[in-house]
């Protein structure tokens, strides 16, 4: 049975946006069996050198395939997607698709959020630095609001697991979104699927914040 490694208690300012989610979310979107390893965060599961071995990074996701171990939440999707046939086209050029907006999910927009919302939670509030990456996240997230005005997902006209890590990037930036009525629109129809309802529901009963 395939395990995944998530959390099973997280700090509260974490608990409910962690990267274990978007694994989740596509296994259930997918109906694939498997089963939750928890890992408590606080207690420091993830400086064990079991779980080292598995990801040296000492993060989750981590995927656990009978043997085959996968981690980093958009190789572990990518890798469901084709494991299970769904939430990727299978011919070359629709798949070039989801790779495509799955690195940009992951970098192009995930990048600029990620590190303003990393300088601010530092005290670099309101500085140069700060003001920069909430111009550069801007910029992105302008264009992709372009991209989303005549598109119902990001990367093909039905929804793949680039959709899943593109919405779930998405949550960084929340307070940034607003101007960008698109992307906001777009957000919500991933999130409006009963699959993310019934994953996030079940996270929230399962995961403890500590
Ligand atoms: N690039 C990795 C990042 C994984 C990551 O940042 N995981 C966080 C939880 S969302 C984590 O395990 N943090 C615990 C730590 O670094 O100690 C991915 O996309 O899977």
């Amino acid at each position: 049975m395939l395990k995944l490694y998530g959390f099973s208690r997280v700090n509260e300012g974490a608990r409910g946006n962690t990267r274990d989610l978007r694994v989740l979310w596509a296994l259930e979107e997918m109906g694939l069996p498997y089963e939750i390893v928890g890992m408590d965060h606080p207690n420091h599961d993830l400086d064990s050198s079991a779980f080292r071995a598995k990801n040296l990074f000492g993060q989750v996701p981590v995927i656990d395939d009978d043997g085959v171990i996968v981690t980093e939440s958009g190789a572990i999707v990518i890798y469901l997607a084709r494991k299970s046939g769904r939430l990727m086209p299978r011919d070359l050029a629709g798949e070039a698709q989801v790779l495509r907006w799955s690195i940009a999910a992951l970098n192009t927009i995930e990048l600029p959020l990620l590190a303003g919302w990393f300088v601010d939670l530092s005290g670099g509030k309101g500085t140069q630095p700060s003001q920069a990456l909430r111009g550069w996240s801007e910029m992105r997230l302008g264009q992709l609001d372009g991209w989303l005005a005549a598109r119902e997902f990001v990367a093909t006209e039905e929804f793949t697991v680039a959709d899943i890590l593109m919405a779930h990037v998405l949550a960084i930036g929340r307070e940034l979104l607003k101007p960008y009525t698109h992307v906001i629109a777009y957000r919500e129809r991933c999130m409006g699927r009963p699959a993310w309802k019934r994953t996030i529901n079940a996270y929230c009963e399962r995961v403890e914040a500590g």
